[in-house]
Order: structure tokens, then C-alpha cells, then sequence
């Protein structure tokens, strides 16, 4: 890991350190294009042919309905599933909005209620590993938002490994589960094939080649809006002298495990053993399966030592992590100084695994940066906002002076008709 002191660090270098992995979009969208052409023009044969051709299988039937499947699971497995999925609902059921009404004039009530989108796409990634965690992620709150057609998108696997994942799509009520995934799956989701259909929405986390076709199709005439823009996975942890370095190496190594490219930060004051740190961090890694992708990610990620905690919120909201791990006394206190995260971890009992699991909170979140802008998942990201106003007639007396002014410095009088006309009678 680069090791940086803080005071030595000029604008450049934090505008580098910053700076995520470059992402070559281009040479992707010229991959992924002929990818969604291909299911545009043959719809469910063009999905399995690239599926033949990438995860070289053809899962037939294509899409199957989550219920009529049985499933086998380990009682342990299933009991696991069980106590996130409670966890995960409680916290996203009391994300359900209410209904908002406020009168702005005597007269003038204007509402704002939200209804579902009603079609979704859930795309759950294959790869190195499979996350039927990421399914519960983005299943339990398009279930509690209220959609109806709920199509899982996941990569064939081995007979029996997915089971966890038909079990997951019942518990969420999905209606469709596409054994596909990659572009072709994304493109099937949204432009509809015979067996897949049309949704509004495609959520959920992918590759670069998911996350192009997800962009691009965004762009098309397949009218679909997309979660976020997604780039490879991030924790920033920030550690005082009370932080142990065990806890801390173990933290940065559950984020490495899941990419070469997953970007890693440590935040240290003085106070904080990092000799003992590194130590830790090179025994840890050589106990784990994905000692390979662990190691390499963590080649790439960096240290800095501050001089103060205030320093080093600086940094982490300047960075705006996906992850932000707190391992300081009294971590609560510093909540006020977050002003950039995607999802934050308050104390030293308080992994990142508990966010990526179980605790109820959600782990579809922004990377890349985006974290100053974006929110992760929620509720919110499978509802709409529907506004409705009705106006008493002394209400549209009461506006009628500021409509007929503003739409007299516009220059449009249709407008004013509308209300003058009403007043005449
Ligand atoms: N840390 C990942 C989520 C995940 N972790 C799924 C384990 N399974 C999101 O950044
Ligand atoms: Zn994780």
C-alpha cells in the first residue's frame, strides 16, 4: 500500500488520490451495442445465443416463475436468509413515504402521493461470486414499494446453486426469473422479448459490459430509467488509536475480496498501530480463498496519516466513499462532519459486513465518486411522486392576479384565458 502524510499533500495529489480507475466506455459500447441490436432484432433467441456464447449454456426454459419451483436449502442457509430478509424489511418498510398534503393558499391544496413503478428489473451478478444477498438488496424494497412485475436477471449457474436464489425470488414476490445475464440479459428486461417482459427500470449492480448496456440503453427509445452509474466497489476506513488493527485489517480485506480492482483506503491519525496494522493485513490475506483478488486490490489502494480526525473527514467526503467505516471513540459524534458516503459504520462493532448482510440497510450503493450526488437503494428507488392540486373557485380567485401577470410577462395568453375565462362566469 502507497503510504501519504496528509500535511505533504498538495491540491494534485488529492485531486489523484481521489480520482477512481478510469473506465474505458467506449471500447465497451462498441462490444455491448451489437449485444443489444442482437436482442432487439431475435428477442429470446438472440438472449441465448449470447448467453452460449459468453457462459457457454443454454438454460431452458429461459425464464421460469420463481413459484412453481421447489427448492432445497440447507436449514442454516434458509435460516440466515430468514433473519436478513426480517432485518432488511423492517428498516426498508419504514422508508414508505406518506402522503404529503399541504394547502399554499387559502383555497390552493396541493398533494404529493407516490405510486410504484410498476415494472422492474432486478439484475443480480454472476462472476467470481454469486450475491443472493444483492437479491434480497433489491428485492425487499421493490416488493414493499408495491411493483408487479419483478423480473430477476442472474447468470445461469449449476443445477442446485441457485436455489438460494429461487428461494430469495419467492420470499420477494418475483414474477419472472431470467436465467441470463450480461448485456443480453439487460437488453432483454428492456425492450421485452416474448418471454421477458418490457420493464421500466433496471436496478442492480454488474460488470462494466451490465453497466454499459444499462447506460446505453438508458439513452435509446426503450424508455427505461436505470438506479445509477456503477463502478467498482470502495471502503474508506478512518482509525484513531483506539481502532484495533486486526479489526481494521480485516475490514479493508472484506472490501478486496471482491475485485481486483476494488478500491481500498486506510485514514490513520498517530495514534494508530500501523506497524502492527501491516502485519495483520499479510496474515489475514494469506488465509483467504481469494488470497489473489484480495492481494491485488489492496496493491493498488493507499494510507494516509493525519494529524487529526477533522483531517481525515475532510478527505473521506472529499472522496465521497461507497463504504465508511469509523473505528474511533465515540464514532456517533462525528456524524455531523459526513457529508459524502454512500453507507457509513459507526464504532469498532460495526463491520462492513453487517451492512452487506443483515443489519437492514441496504448495500446497492454509489461508487466511483458518485456518492456526492447519488443515494443508494431504497424504497424510494422503485416509487414514483404523483403531485395533484385542487383549487377552490375563491382559491383560483386568490391566484388568478399572480397567474395572469407571470403569463403576461411570458407572452402566453392561452394561460391567462384559462384562468380569465373560469372568473368571467
Ligand atoms: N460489499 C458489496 C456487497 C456485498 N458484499 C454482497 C457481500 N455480498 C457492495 O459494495
Ligand atoms: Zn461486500
Amino acid at each position: 500500500m502507497e503510504h501519504y502524510n496528509y500535511q505533504n499533500l498538495e491540491e494534485k495529489d488529492l485531486q489523484r488520490l481521489c480520482r477512481r480507475p478510469k473506465m474505458e466506455f467506449k471500447s465497451i459500447f462498441r462490444d455491448v451495442e451489437p449485444i443489444i441490436e442482437g436482442v432487439r432484432r431475435d428477442g429470446d433467441r438472440g438472449i441465448n445465443h449470447f448467453t452460449r456464447k459468453f457462459d457457454g449454456v443454454s438454460p431452458d426454459p429461459l425464464v421460469v416463475d420463481p413459484a412453481d419451483r421447489n427448492v432445497t436449502l440447507d436449514p442454516e442457509v434458509r435460516q440466515a436468509i430468514d433473519t436478513a430478509f426480517d432485518n432488511i424489511r423492517r428498516f426498508h418498510q419504514a422508508q414508505l413515504p406518506e402522503t404529503l398534503e399541504v394547502e399554499t393558499m387559502p383555497g390552493v391544496r396541493c398533494k404529493r402521493v407516490a405510486r410504484p413503478i410498476e415494472r422492474v428489473g432486478l439484475y443480480v451478478p454472476g462472476g467470481t461470486a454469486i450475491l443472493p444477498s444483492t437479491l434480497l438488496m433489491l428485492g425487499i424494497p421493490a416488493q414493499l414499494a408495491g411493483c408487479k412485475t419483478i423480473v430477476v436477471a442472474t447468470p445461469p449457474q449449476e443445477e442446485g446453486s441457485a436455489d438460494e436464489m429461487i428461494y430469495i425470488a419467492q420470499k420477494i414476490g418475483a414474477t419472472h426469473l431470467l436465467r441470463a445475464g450480461g448485456a443480453q440479459a439487460v437488453a432483454g428486461m428492456a425492450l421485452g422479448t416474448s418471454s421477458v417482459p418490457k420493464v421500466d427500470k433496471i436496478l442492480g449492480p454488474g460488470n462494466q459490459f451490465v453497466t454499459a448496456a444499462k447506460m446505453l440503453l438508458q439513452n435509446s427509445d426503450a424508455q427505461i430509467a436505470i438506479d445509477m452509474p456503477a463502478g467498482p466497489s470502495e471502503v474508506l476506513v478512518i482509525a484513531d488509536g483506539s481502532a484495533e488493527p486486526d479489526f481494521v485489517a480485516a475490514d479493508l480485506l472484506s472490501q478486496a475480496e471482491h475485485g481486483p480492482d476494488s478500491q481500498v483506503v486506510l485514514l490513520a491519525t498517530e495514534g494508530f498501530d500501523l506497524p502492527a496494522f501491516n502485519q495483520s493485513l499479510n496474515r489475514q490475506v494469506e488465509e483467504l480463498p481469494r488470497k489473489a483478488i484480495a492481494q491485488q486490490a489492496v496493491s493498488q489502494s493507499f494510507i494516509i496519516t493525519v494529524n487529526t480526525l477533522e483531517e481525515a473527514f475532510r478527505f473521506s467526503n472529499r472522496y465521497a466513499p461507497e463504504h465508511l467505516i469509523v473505528q474511533c471513540t465515540r464514532a456517533e459524534e462525528w456524524e455531523d462532519h459526513i457529508t459524502s458516503a454512500g453507507s457509513v459504520f459507526l464504532g469498532h462493532w460495526s463491520p462492513e459486513s453487517a451492512g452487506d448482510y443483515a443489519s437492514g440497510t441496504n448495500h446497492t450503493l454509489p461508487t466511483y465518486g458518485y456518492a456526492h450526488m447519488y443515494s443508494g437503494v431504497s424504497v424510494d428507488s422503485f416509487l414514483k411522486q404523483i403531485t395533484m392540486q385542487q383549487l377552490s373557485e375563491e382559491g383560483l380567485k386568490n391566484l388568478a392576479p399572480t397567474i395572469s401577470t407571470l403569463a403576461q410577462l411570458e407572452g402566453l395568453h392561452a394561460h391567462r384565458n384559462a384562468v380569465t375565462i373560469r372568473l368571467k362566469e
